[in-house]
């Protein structure tokens, strides 16, 4: 933004002087020169004419990447929109060349004066430049036509040949003009990060032919094979690479190559080179001095190293070279040669068939060929004409004083989809692709109860291991009614994850002033068949299920305003939830119940480790199917291709953390497909599935205490031991002032 405010406005100041232009005085710096000069030779008006063509064509070439509405937009008052630019020009030949020295010359539309007159006043009002974005008219192919109209006449006009003083009002209109494109270009640099472009694979025909000149290593041009693949048009942003820097792009090991790691520890890298920490945040030293880093302007001065590990952090790639000059030569690719050369991912090597020149020259590239990357495009230090797309620069992975810029690219797959997941995907494929991308691979256990999980969770519920389900509900049955004596009458009862309600039935049964009964489970299928049955089998009871994630912040239904609240979650799966997710949890189900309500949760404890391990790991092979139902629903789900038969289940107890955990441990180094995306195994390698935390009275209860909760009674089965609890909101006791109220 810098940058181009100063431009702006030293471009404003250089259209200042020459402020004193108006129709009937020229420049006074240039009229003694007009005044010398008589009428000019052809050739030399065919060499402006030329010249002409060049340059408004060049202003065109630099606004076609823009969209209609792009050219619309005014990033800042002092940054004028692409089209005024178009147009500003046109009416600069227009007013200062064609109405004065074109006679008979009528103007293209009389209302463009007041639209695209910069700040002369002596040509009258004008458009205040601070809303020259407000223009939607004319649109861009009105200015187009003006164009083209304006250029034939400057044309014609040349073509007849013209005086000396015309001929340097032709060429201050170009220099103008050339003053604008750069404006155009700052203009066009701010605001828009990359946007994708996607190329189907196949062969390719790398390199140069003999037919204009090339360096030898870009010879001889050769067929190469491109997989699908998509790439950016544009170079990364210094703002995109102060959010690497700032999720701690510089100190993650996981995201470097092991030499570039190496160098960020000894060389003390933490940004691009030149780029220095003041107190108002980062600022680059430039050839105009320090200034603050533009947030809008490709990032330059970055090794290999950065580049790859910016990519990766990015989950994408840098582009190969083939796959860089396929894209460049389709017309893909944005700030191509004008910014910064662009690190790719190949080896700097021979094409097939180089072969280095006998005489001095042959020492030109091909000595270079090892240890040095290639990089493609140009800079802009770079001399015009200098590059083409064939060009192969190369550095050192190390080096960065360079103008060395990013490109991003990725894969497609074979249907030339790309793997990026989009809003479309579900949140299922977002969590097994962040999920199998981490260092030590997990996933969600909520993601185990699809139909076919829940299914499998009922079959773990019957083997004689797995004693949680059983003991806890002969705990409830043998208390029932201690448990729910306190339930006043009408109150509405809450189960969170309600599943099948087989427990939810001791307490009713237990309890028949409960006139409500509010099941919510994330199951459509699973709660509609629950909530009909209760309904059926109690039909006082007032059932209003609310299919939605429990673990959501959810909104009961009208059938429970103005009861009092029980909720109820047994089975322990509050021991699935991380300690921040339960804690979550229960406050907001203590928002959720209001002060005057109970919770009555259960809680498995914690118990030998035999016991334990057997529970999450019988023989007859339950739980094991169970865990591997996970990669058997991605593959259902996500277009997975895991081999189920290449991972074993392992259950262990953790007895610092108090868990049982779940893993599915690969048995051979493999790679596998899942959610358009790969990931690598290696043999032993832990996908870890769940953990089961398991508790004490005591660390149960500060757990409570900690979301607002006291444990107002508890009952404890017998071995292997499993607690139900009975929360009351701190600082209430609902139950006994009801109990004092009836
Ligand atoms: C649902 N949840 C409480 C069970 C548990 O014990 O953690 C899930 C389970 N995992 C393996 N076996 C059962």
């Amino acid at each position: 933004m810098q940058r181009l405010g100063s431009n702006a406005s030293s471009f404003n100041n250089a259209d200042d002087r020459k402020g004193t232009v108006s129709s009937d005085a020229a420049l006074p710096g240039a009229r003694t020169n007009f005044a010398r000069r008589g009428l000019r030779a052809s050739d030399a008006t065919n060499e402006l004419s030329d010249r002409y063509v060049r340059v408004r064509h060049r202003t065109e070439a630099l606004a076609k990447p823009l969209r209609p509405e792009d050219m619309v937009v005014q990033s800042m008052p002092d940054a004028s929109p692409a089209k005024w630019h178009l147009a500003h020009t046109t009416w600069f030949f227009e007013t200062f060349l064609l109405s004065i020295h074109s006679p008979g010359y009528r103007v293209f539309d009389p209302g463009y004066s007041y639209l695209f007159n910069s700040y002369y006043e002596a040509l009258g009002p004008r458009q205040p430049r601070a809303q020259r974005g407000l223009l939607t008219r004319p649109c861009s192919i009105d200015i187009v036509a003006y164009r083209r109209y304006v250029d034939g006449h400057v044309r014609k006009l040349l073509q007849y040949g013209i005086s000396a003083e015309t001929e340097d009002l032709v060429r201050l209109g170009l220099a103008h003009e050339e003053q604008h494109q750069e404006l155009l270009l700052m203009v066009d640099a701010v605001g828009r990060g990359g946007r994708f472009k996607g190329m189907s694979g196949g062969p390719f025909e790398l390199g140069a032919t003999a037919a204009s000149f090339a360096f030898d290593n870009e010879c001889p041009r050769h067929t190469t094979w491109l997989q699908p693949f998509e790439i950016s048009d544009r170079l990364v942003t210094n703002g995109e690479w102060l959010a690497f820097m700032a999720d701690g792009g510089y100190a993650r090991p996981e995201l470097w190559l092991s030499d570039g790691w190496t160098l960020v520890q000894s060389e003390a890298w933490n940004s691009p080179l030149y780029w220095v920490q003041t107190p108002d945040g980062w600022s680059q030293m430039t050839f105009r001095g320090l200034r603050t880093v533009e947030t809008d302007a490709p990032v330059t001065h970055v090794s290999y190293y950065e580049a790859a590990a910016y990519a990766h952090w990015a989950s994408a790639r840098l582009p190969t070279e083939a796959e860089w000059e396929c894209a460049a030569r389709a017309g893909l690719l944005e700030q191509v040669e004008e910014v910064a050369w662009q690190w790719t991912q190949s080896a700097y090597s021979a094409y097939p068939g180089f072969r280095p020149a006998e005489n001095a020259a042959g020492e030109y590239n091909g000595k270079f060929m090892v240890g040095q990357v290639v990089l493609r495009g140009g800079a802009s230090v770079t001399p015009a004409h200098h590059s083409r797309l064939t060009y192969r620069n190369f550095y050192r992975p190390e080096q960065r004083w360079m103008f060395s810029g990013v490109r991003l690219a990725r894969d497609l797959n074979q249907s030339g989809e790309s793997s990026e997941l989009t809003a479309a995907d579900s949140d299922f494929a977002v969590d097994v692709v962040a999920g199998l991308s981490a260092r030590e691979k997990t996933l969600p256990p909520k993601y185990f109860y699809d139909a076919a999980g829940s299914e499998l969770f009922e079959a773990i519920s019957r083997t004689p291991e797995y004693y949680p389900t059983r003991v806890e509900t002969a705990l409830l049955r043998q208390f029932a009614l201690e448990i729910t004596v306190g339930i006043p009458e009408g109150a509405v009862l809450v189960e969170f994850g309600s599943g099948a309600s087989d427990k939810t039935r001791v307490i009713l049964d237990a309890a028949p002033q409960i006139a409500a009964y509010v099941p919510v489970d994330i199951s459509e299928d699973a709660l509609a068949k629950a909530a009909a049955a209760v309904s059926r089998d109690y039909p006082k009871l007032l059932v209003a299920p609310v299919a939605e994630d429990f673990t959501d912040a959810i909104r009961l239904p009208a059938a429970a305003h103005g009861r009092v609240k029980v909720g109820f979650f047994p089975g322990s799966t509050i021991g699935n939830f991380t300690e921040a997710e339960a804690l979550r949890f229960l406050r907001s189900v203590r928002q959720l119940l209001g002060d005057n309500s109970v919770l009555l949760i259960g809680a498995d404890l914690v118990k030998d480790e035999a016991t334990l391990v057997a529970a999450y790991d019988d023989v007859e092979g339950a739980t094991a199917r169970f865990n591997k139902n996970l990669l058997a629903r991605i593959n259902r789900e996500l277009g997975g291709d895991f081999d189920l038969d290449a991972f074993d289940h392992l259950a262990i107890w953790n007895a610092e953390l108090a868990r049982m955990e779940m893993h599915l441990v690969s048995r051979a180094d493999q790679i596998v497909n899942a959610a358009k995306h790969t990931f690598a195994f290696k043999a032993g390698e832990r996908l870890h599935t769940e953990n089961s935390h398991k508790f004490t009275t005591k660390s149960f209860a500060d757990l409570a205490a900690q979301a607002g909760w006291s444990v107002s009674r508890e009952w404890i089965s017998g071995a292997p031991q499993f607690a139900i609890f009975s929360l009351t909101p701190e600082s209430s006791d609902p139950f006994h002032l009801n109990r004092r109220n009836n």
